[in-house]
C-alpha cells in the first residue's frame, strides 16, 4: 500500500522534525520584570524541574532582592549560583531564599545550579 508508506514516512519526518526541535531550538523564554517598590525590587523565582521565570529584568542601580523557593526535590537544584556575583547559596526545600543583587552594573548575567546544568538570566538594564 502506497499510502501506508507515505503515512508512516510523514509521521516519521514529523517525530524527527519535534526532536531536532525540542533539543535544538530556541525555546524563547519568557522575560519577567521585578516589582519596583520604595526603591527596591524584588521578584519570585520558583525552583521546580528548572526556574520559573527563567529570565529576570532588573532596574539598574535599583537594590533587587531575588527570592527563589524549590519546591524540586532533587539535590541537583539545591543550590543556585550567580558566579557574576560572587553568590552560592543553599535552597532549603519549601524555604524562601533571599538573594541579594548587586545592580549597579547593566548587563547580561547568568545564574545555575550548583552544577551548572538549569540556568537562568538576569538582564540589568
Ligand atoms: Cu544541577
Amino acid at each position: 500500500m502506497i499510502l501506508t508508506k507515505i503515512l508512516v514516512l510523514i509521521v516519521g519526518l514529523a517525530v524527527i522534525g519535534f526532536i531536532v526541535w525540542w533539543f535544538f531550538g530556541k525555546h524563547e523564554s519568557a522575560e519577567v520584570a521585578a516589582d519596583v517598590k520604595d526603591n527596591t525590587q524584588s521578584i519570585d523565582v520558583l525552583v521546580n524541574g528548572g526556574y520559573s521565570p527563567e529570565t529576570v529584568v532588573l532596574k539598574k542601580g535599583v537594590p533587587a532582592v531575588l527570592n527563589f523557593t524549590r519546591k524540586d526535590q532533587s539535590s541537583c537544584l539545591d543550590r543556585v549560583v550567580f558566579s557574576d556575583f560572587g553568590v552560592n547559596q543553599a535552597l532549603p526545600i519549601n524555604q524562601k531564599e533571599e538573594i541579594k543583587i548587586d545592580t549597579s552594573k547593566a548587563g547580561e548575567f547568568q545564574w545555575a545550579c550548583g552544577m551548572d546544568m538549569f540556568h537562568g538570566k538576569l538582564i540589568i538594564k
